[in-house]
């Protein structure tokens, strides 16, 4: 990895070097998915089974995983990680259980009371990727947060293996957090299917979860359709952007870039640094120990797109970070705290020497389905309310009617809309008619 000097590049060259690797995919993927989403929609699991063939090189007996299955897969795994499962999903649980939307209501006016008033989402379909290595964490990020708000039906699917059957700790994840239907079915055809519904699949009401551009961009398709699904946002390949100082330690920068890295080719890692010597020690231990890791092909490859930028200070650093807007950022300073007061835009921060990435990866209790492609600059991370729907509720009594409807005939009239306008004068008539009355 090669260090470049901010102040040395042109507008250009900044631009550049700060580009993701996915927003040069382009047509093959736009097109790709078009065509695999046409597939599954207008021929449903036929499709499915032929594209799983193709695609994943499996021949699953059923697309459902039948629940005596997922029990038996969760009651076989190795003890230790299906405690680890349980661990992790409560700590996410606790995370977010706090962070719940609640109802309230506002006595707007007398006898005016507005509320909201919180409903989970009646089916949710959650994609939970297995491309480069089966995501069990993936399933409570989605899980815990949808058992939370309450959905009544929770859909997951998952790619199969070669075998046709689904990645047992996947199954145990998606046992711990009570999903009611699992299956095999990966990819664009997964989203088409939670989309559209298939004989097999039921059709979902809102699609989560992160996954390769293709996924990415099959959510990103299905939800601009005409009464497609919602989607929770653009989670696509993963990325981490570390500043670091000259206090930081070489060795862990290092480990938490190729943390990333090891995603996928398309991973995207950044490091914005005040330091040079700090720069050229993170390269070096990158080099050392990116030959120790059994993805070490695909780190390599994701380096290759990937930065070390030295900066002139750490302020500058972090105006840097915003614009790009991180889907991690780890601060890797003296001080982080201060420096997250300058933090405006990514979707989970990491502060100090002692918090790697991971540990928000599995099992600190943060979620990991995060904002990618700088979509940070407009949304956070999954949380319980994206598995809700917050209606608002209101009632007037006739002494509030007569207190703010005149207002809305004021208004109604300015826009001419006299239906609208009568609908409370013939109201505010009658009560009035009905004083005089007795
Ligand atoms: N870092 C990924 C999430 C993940 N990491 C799952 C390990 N397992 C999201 O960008
Ligand atoms: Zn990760």
């Amino acid at each position: 990895m090669n260090v470049l000097t901010w102040t040395e590049l042109d507008e250009t060259e900044r631009v550049e070097a700060l580009r993701r690797a996915t927003a040069a995919a382009g047509a093959e993927v736009t097109e790709g998915v078009a065509a695999i989403l046409a597939q599954v929609r207008d021929r449903g699991d036929e499709a499915l089974r032929e594209l799983t063939d193709r695609l994943d090189g499996a021949r699953p007996a059923r697309l459902e995983v039948p629940v005596a299955d997922r029990d038996a897969a969760a009651a076989g795994l190795d003890p230790e990680l299906r405690a680890a499962i349980t661990e992790a999903a409560g700590r996410i649980r606790a995370f977010h259980e706090a962070g719940m939307q609640s109802g309230y209501a506002v006595e707007t006016a007398p006898g005016v009371v507005c509320e909201r008033v919180v409903r989970p989402i009646r089916r949710v379909g959650l994609y939970v990727p297995a491309g480069s290595a089966p995501l069990p964490s993936t399933a409570l990020m989605l899980g815990v947060p949808a058992q939370l708000a309450g959905c009544p039906e929770v859909v997951l699917c998952t790619p199969p293996r070669p075998d046709g059957s689904a990645d047992p700790a996947v199954l145990a994840a998606a046992a711990e957090c009570g999903i009611s239907r699992v299956f095999v079915v990966g990819g664009a055809q997964a989203v088409a299917a939670m989309a559209y519904g298939t004989d097999s699949v039921p059709r979902c009401d809102k699609i989560f979860g992160p996954g390769n551009a293709w996924v990415t961009e099959a959510k990103r398709q299905v939800s601009t359709a005409e009464g497609g699904p919602g989607i929770d946002m653009p989670a696509g390949p993963s990325e981490v952007l570390v500043i670091a100082d000259a206090s930081a330690d070489p060795e862990f920068v290092a480990a938490d870039l190729l943390s990333q890295a090891e995603h996928g080719p398309d991973s995207q890692v950044v490091l914005l640094t005040d330091s040079r010597a700090l720069a050229e020690a993170v390269a070096e231990e990158v080099e050392a120990q990116v030959e120790t890791l059994p993805r070490a092909a695909i780190a390599r490859k994701a380096l290759a797109s990937s930065r070390l930028v030295l900066t002139p200070d750490l302020a500058t650093a972090v105006e840097v970070s915003n614009d790009y807007a991180p889907e991690h950022l780890i601060l890797a300073v003296r001080d982080p705290r201060t420096l997250l007061a300058g933090i405006e835009r990514a979707g989970s921060v990491f502060l100090g020497m002692m918090t790697p990435e991971t540990l928000g990866d599995y099992c600190s209790g943060t979620n990991h389905v995060l904002p990618t492609a700088g979509a940070a600059r407009f949304t956070g991370g999954v949380n319980v309310s994206a598995f809700q729907i917050a209606m608002t509720v209101q009632e007037a009594t006739p002494a509030g009617l007569e207190r703010v409807g005149p207002t809305a005939v004021v208004l109604s009239g300015a826009e001419q809309l006299h239906a609208h306008q009568r609908a409370v004068t013939r109201r505010l008539d009658r009560i009035a008619a009905g004083r005089a009355g007795t």
